[in-house]
């Protein structure tokens, strides 16, 4: 599966997520430093559906703690190797938003979020 022309595209959408980890006595938890992407295995389906890939962000923080969740999946619908749509998801493990890239050059087409009355 080629994902990384969406790269760009993907570390702009996980440098937007990076917070400081607030806890229950309100005090700051650990500072992410860096993440890195790491596309998991592409789950191929029976035609007509498209095959899935899942993507997940490991973060890293200044105690050198990690954790993992996942941020995008990503669809191929034509089946060229090339994902049609991106799904973002929260860290609640929703998804936030829908990402297009219909013609397959790497450039968005179309952006959905994914309004919380509709999940
Ligand atoms: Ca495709």
């Amino acid at each position: 599966m080629r994902w990384t022309y969406l790269t760009p595209v993907l570390s702009a959408l996980t440098i937007s997520c990076t917070t400081v980890t607030s806890l229950v006595d309100g005090s700051k938890g650990p500072e992410r430093v860096y993440y890195v992407l790491r596309p998991g295995e592409t789950i191929p389906a029976p035609n007509p559906l498209p095959s899935r890939t899942d993507i997940m962000v490991e973060w890293h923080y200044d105690d050198q703690s990690e954790t993992t969740n996942l941020g995008y999946r990503g669809w191929d619908f034509d089946r060229d190797g090339q994902f049609d749509m991106v799904e973002v998801f929260g860290v609640d493990g929703v998804v936030q938003t829908r990402i297009f890239d219909f013609n397959g050059d790497g450039i968005i087409d179309d952006v959905k979020a994914v309004s919380a009355d509709r999940v």
